[in-house]
Order: structure tokens, then sequence, then C-alpha cells
């Protein structure tokens, strides 16, 4: 096969990159290792900052993420005991967040893809990057017991944090960056009404969220042990846990139900640098993970693809200083981001081997931020996220 821009990986990076680089021109072979249902099954993001929701818009999936899409113009932080922080975003940043789970904009991609006539083959075994130095890059691939081979001009890897795109860096190329923390979360979805808003909280048994899919389906998180199992974690447990960390006059509101998905996930940053080598560039998790507490990993996946489609059409319009400094533009976002993730994660968590020193040092900037409206805008300005 050829093509212009073999993609490895369909998932939210992928699939967009793929959607939008055929609307502007640019032929795609997208390479997926996994089914299409196993692709719409992982539940993950549920927020979008609104620059995702201007550009999801701009490439025609705006109907359905406005119609089912939930607003938000704050988040509300609750902290020792029954101190509530509100951050009113819309008001002190300008823009409001959406919540909008990651599989309805998996759906809505894979729709868009049929409709558009891409090419996704789903189920791509033993992927492999070749001559990524050279102007003939291609990839290699096994899908129903046959080895195929796609040529193409540029090779994308957004096959996120444990595909094989990053490892054609070599070794004494790439720099990495990385941060894992000593606890997971566990997360369930629940046919229950959510609160109304999105609630954050910092109590002295661990970090909370309170999230929502839809009327119907809440999505709620607590810190856990990274050692703990979901077995360990019955629903009565789990809603005990969850109620006992919110303040009492957020946690009384609280619909319990049985929960219908329960996983644990650890927390990590990481960031590979740079994110091009050769005819290869790197977007989404391939290239960085962020804790999910900023709320800002399929944000960053979506400003990646932006940057990368706006730089292969103008490099084949003939202009190819955008792709040359692809990484430079896009890593400059990654780490404002992976640093407010960062800051997100130590401020609403309790780590293990922390003293009461740490804590009180957490409950000051809680206490500053609850004082003091410039530092409450500057959180909702990082919160909202930068204009690409
Ligand atoms: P993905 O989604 O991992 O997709 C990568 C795709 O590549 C495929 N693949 C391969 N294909 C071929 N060959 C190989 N060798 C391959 N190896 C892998 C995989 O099967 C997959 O289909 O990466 P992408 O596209 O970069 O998207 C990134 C986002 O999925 C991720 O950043 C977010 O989910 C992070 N995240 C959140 N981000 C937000 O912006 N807002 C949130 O509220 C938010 N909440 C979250 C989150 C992630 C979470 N978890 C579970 C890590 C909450 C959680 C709990
Ligand atoms: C979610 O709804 O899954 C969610 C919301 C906010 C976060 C992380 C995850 O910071």
């Amino acid at each position: 096969m050829k093509t212009q821009v073999a993609i490895i990986g369909a998932g939210p990076a992928g699939s967009l990159l793929s959607l939008i680089l055929h609307q502007r021109g640019i032929e795609s072979i997208v390479i997926e290792r996994q089914s299409k249902s196993y692709v719409l099954d992982r539940i993950r993001a549920g927020v979008l900052e609104w620059t995702s929701v201007e550009l999801l818009e701009s490439v025609g999936l705006g109907e359905r993420l406005h119609k089912e899409g939930h607003r938000h113009d704050r988040v509300k932080i609750g902290w020792r005991g029954s101190e509530i922080l509100d951050i009113e975003f819309q008001r002190l940043a300008g823009k409001p967040m959406m919540a909008y789970g990651q599989t309805k904009i998996q759906e809505d991609l894979y729709a868009a893809a049929e409709r558009e006539n891409l090419n996704i083959i789903f189920e791509s075994s033993d992927v492999e990057i070749h001559d990524v130095t050279t102007d003939n890059p291609y990839v290699t691939f096994t899908t129903n017991g046959e080895t195929q081979r796609v040529d193409c001009d540029y090779i994308a890897g957004c096959d996120g944090q444990h595909g094989v795109s990053r490892g054609a860096i070599p070794f004494k190329r790439r720099s990495e960056f990385e941060r894992a923390y000593p606890f997971g979360w566990l997360g369930i979805l629940s046919e229950t009404p959510p609160l109304p808003e999105l609630v954050y909280a910092n109590h002295k048994n661990g970090f909370a969220l309170c999230s929502e899919r839809n009327p119907m389906l809440s999505r709620y998180y607590v810190q856990c042990p990274l050692e703990d199992t979901v077995d360990q974690w019955s629903d009565d447990r789990f809603w005990t846990e969850l109620i006992e960390r919110l303040p009492p006059s957020i946690g009384e509101h609280v619909v319990t139900g049985p929960s219908i998905e329960k996983s644990i996930a650890p927390l990590r940053s990481q960031v590979i640098e740079p994110m091009q080598y050769g005819k290869m560039f790197l977007a989404g998790d391939a290239a960085h993970i962020v804790p999910p507490t900023g709320a800002k990993g399929l944000n960053l996946a979506i400003a990646d693809v932006h940057y990368l489609t706006e730089a292969l059409v103008e490099h084949y319009a003939g202009n190819s200083a955008k792709l040359d400094s692809y990484s430079e533009t896009a890593l400059r976002r990654v780490w404002s981001s992976v640093r407010f993730s960062w800051w997100m994660t130590v401020l609403l968590h309790r780590f293990p081997e922390e003293t009461a020193f740490e804590q009180r040092m957490r409950e000051e900037d809680l206490a500053y931020l609850t004082r003091s409206e410039s530092a409450r805008k500057s959180v909702a300005e990082q919160y909202v996220g930068l204009d690409y």
C-alpha cells in the first residue's frame, strides 16, 4: 500500500488526525492494534477544554457534542473537611469546559471515518517502523495472518503510552522526563444522576473527584494505594470512602447505586523529547502522559493533532517551516499542561511518606486560593487551557 501519512494508532489522536488530513486533501492509512469495539469500550477522559470543543466543531463533530455535552463554568474543591473553594473559570478566564466522554468522541470519530471512507485497519499486530531517516519510510504489520507494508512520506506515531513509535527514536536521540506517583485512581461509573458541578477534594484519606458522563451516568474517582485491586473495593466501600472525602454539604447530595464499571489507573507524568525523528512525528499519549488531575491528556492529544495537521497542510503547499518546528511548538503547550497537572496532583493528593508539614503547606495554598482572586484566576487560566 502507499499513502502520504501512515498513522499508527486509532485512538482519539490517530483517528482525528486522519479525519482532518482527509478534509484538507491529504491521504492517510491508520493502523490500529485493537478491534474497533475494544477501543470504543475504553472508559477514559471526560472533560474538554473549549479550544478542543471548537476544533471538534470545526471538523463537523459539533452537533452531538453540543446536544449531549454539559457545559461547566466552575469547579469546586473541597478541603480541610468542610471548606469549599470555588474556581469560577468562566468568569475569571472567560471560557467554560465541556463534560463529554472520550467514548462519545471516539464514536463520533469512527462514524465520521465511515462517512468519509477513511482507511482504518483494525486488529493489526507486529507494527514496525522502518527507514524513518530516509525519504522512503514505511510501516509493516500483520493483519488476517498476512504481512502488509505501507510506503509513505511521513509516519505519525499516535499509539499511546504503550505503543511502538516512541521506541523508533534511538535512545541516544531522545530524552525522557518522568515522575511516577505513589498512588492510583479507582474510578467507577454508575447509572445515577451526577452532581451538578465537577468537584475535586483533598481529604486526610486522600483525593476524590466527582464527574459525569450524562444526566443518568456518574463518574467518580478516589485515590487508592497502587497495590489495591478492584476486588478489595466493594461498591459499599467505594461510596463510603467517596462521601467521607467530600465536604458534608456536597457529600449529602451524592446519589449512590450499583457500579457498572470499576478500574484502577496508576498516575504518571512523562514527556519524550523531541516529538519528531526523521520522517516520524509523535502525537498524544505516545509523546506525553499526564496524571488525569488537570483533565489535560486528551486535550493535549487534540492540540498536537491541530499543530501537526496545520504543519502538514502547509508543507504539502510548499512551506515546511511549521513542520520543522512541530516538536518545539507542541512541546511548549505540553510542558505547560504537564506542570499544571503535576501541581494539581500534588495539591490534591496525600503522599504515603509525607508529614504534617506537607499537608499544612497544601492547606496554605488552598487558603491563599480562597483569599486571593488573582491566585484563583491563575488556576482558572491554566485549567481552561491556552489558545492554540
Ligand atoms: P490512546 O487513546 O491511548 O490511543 C492510542 C491507540 O494506539 C493503539 N496502539 C497501537 N496500534 C498499533 N500498533 C501498536 N503497537 C499500538 N500500540 C497502541 C491503542 O490500541 C490505542 O487505540 O492515545 P491518544 O489517541 O493519544 O489519546 C490520549 C487520551 O486517550 C488520554 O490522554 C486521555 O484519556 C487522558 N485522560 C483525560 N484527558 C483529558 O483531556 N481530560 C480528562 O478528563 C481525562 N481523564 C484520562 C482521564 C485518562 C484516564 N486513564 C484511564 C489513563 C481519566 C482517566 C482515568
Ligand atoms: C472524568 O470525568 O473522567 C474526569 C474529569 C476531570 C478530571 C479527570 C477525569 O480531572
